[in-house]
């Protein structure tokens, strides 16, 4: 039995240049450390994230309490576990802390242990990570979901969509599907240029020029596309995060524009967009509590990939309401919303069990860790959505998928979409 000796913790910072937590999990000299990530359009129902509010030196955003707490009371109580057993490592995290929601700790404190506690057992075992979740054979490679416009809670433009991206539906190897996303987006930023505006990019990484609306972008990214040589809806297919969250007023939607509209007006337009840019997943796109225009949407668009985030937030209870009500096809999986590697495992299992597609993905402020990229391949997840080529927090986990299939040789194949 490979016992643990301490736990140690630190404030680093995150993506977006704000405090976070690193973990470091020790057997003897052997150690591996993970970066807690953390979202800006977050759902009321995740995992709680705590930081130091009293805390004027970081505006309130250090996390020098639940750091100390890492390094006291969870490195003792976890003090002699089977570094192999993360079932037990994560209960006992769950039991310490004891609320709903991960408050008394924070899931940031708890997830940065229970990641740190996975890899090391990987290491351990000498195993690469991806190997030390719940696939034993035969791997698979996500599809990557690029996101390559940023709108929404990502950036400072007038963009009331969050995210548009771009999936090549049709590649049929992993570093394929990074190549032909290269080309799109290359061929997005002479656009960009030529219309005079500017090409810097937002939190995820995607262009964040200064468009006033959803279809001005979807109609660049149709030309991009076009202009790469690839078939819109064929080779590579538009993919949506609307983040509907950030948009609702008295049971009212400002999606579309502006204005305030109806559900079955906002299902409308919808159906419109869907045609006419053939549109192929769309991600939150009402409330997280409006359940009944979920499941009229999904009613209406059998044939597209329905995402639920700010919905289900990696939550087994949520997820099943949801599976009862008929709100979706597919599931977003942060390790973050839930706070646990354990639980976050649970939730995949009976995703795939109720026939969901399941979608890893990334949080608006990351980090150079890449755990995310492992536990895709690991789970046999059908994609991963970590930002665009850019940013090396985004970044990282596209060249440790590359790694990753380089490492399968022949054995590696694509994930069915
Ligand atoms: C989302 C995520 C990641 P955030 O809404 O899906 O793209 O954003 O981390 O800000 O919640
Ligand atoms: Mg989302």
């Amino acid at each position: 039995m490979s016992k643990i000796t301490k736990v140690v913790a630190r404030q680093v910072f995150d993506s977006r240049g704000n405090p976070t937590i690193e973990a470091e999990i020790f057997v003897k000299n052997l150690s591996s450390s993970s970066i807690c990530p953390s979202g800006a359009s977050t759902g009321t129902y995740e995992a709680f994230e705590k930081r130091d509010k009293a805390n004027k030196k970081y505006l309130g955003k250090s996390v020098f309490i639940p750091v100390k707490y890492i390094n006291t009371v969870i490195s003792k109580k976890l003090k002699n576990q089977n570094i192999h057993n993360q079932e037990r490592i994560d209960h006992i995290l769950i039991k310490l802390d004891g609320t709903k929601q991960k408050k008394k700790i924070g899931a940031n404190a708890i997830l940065a242990v229970s990641m740190a506690a996975k890899k090391l057992s990987a290491k351990i075992k000498k195993i690469p990570l991806y190997k030390n979740f719940l696939v034993k054979s035969n791997y698979k490679l996500p599809y990557p979901l690029m996101n390559i416009i940023n709108g929404g809670a990502h950036a400072n433009n007038r963009l009331r969509i969050q995210e548009f991206m771009i999936r090549p539906d049709r590649a049929k190897s992993f570093s394929e599907s990074v190549r032909m996303c290269f080309i799109v987006i290359n061929n997005l930023k002479k656009l960009i240029k030529q219309m005079g505006y500017s090409t810097s990019v937002g939190d995820e990484g995607g262009f964040a020029p200064m468009i006033n609306d959803n279809e001005s972008a979807l109609k660049l990214i149709v030309k991009a596309i076009n202009l790469s040589g690839f078939k819109n809806g064929k080779d590579i297919s538009i993919c949506l995060d609307v983040a509907a969250n950030e948009l609702i007023k008295n049971k009212k939607y400002s999606i579309h524009s502006k204005k305030f509209i109806s559900v079955d007006k906002s299902i409308q337009n919808y159906l419109k967009l869907i045609k006419k840019y053939k549109i192929k997943s769309i991600e939150d796109p009402f409330g997280e509590n409006d359940w009944t225009a979920w499941n009229k949407f999904l009613s209406k668009t059998q044939k597209i990939q329905i995402v639920g985030d700010d919905l289900f937030v990696t939550n087994l209870e949520r997820l099943k309401v949801g599976f009862l009500n008929m709100s979706a096809n597919s599931i977003l999986i942060k390790l973050n919303q839930i706070g646990t590697v354990t639980e976050t495992l649970e939730v995949i299992k009976f995703a795939q069990l109720i026939g969901y597609k399941t979608i890893i993905s990334h949080r608006s402020g990351d980090s150079e860790d890449s755990f995310i990229a492992d536990l895709a391949v690991g789970t046999n997840s059908n994609q991963i959505k970590t930002g665009s080529l850019a940013r090396s927090e985004r970044v990282a986990k596209y060249n440790q998928l590359i790694r990753i299939e380089e490492k399968l040789g022949k054995y590696s194949k694509m994930n069915t979409i």
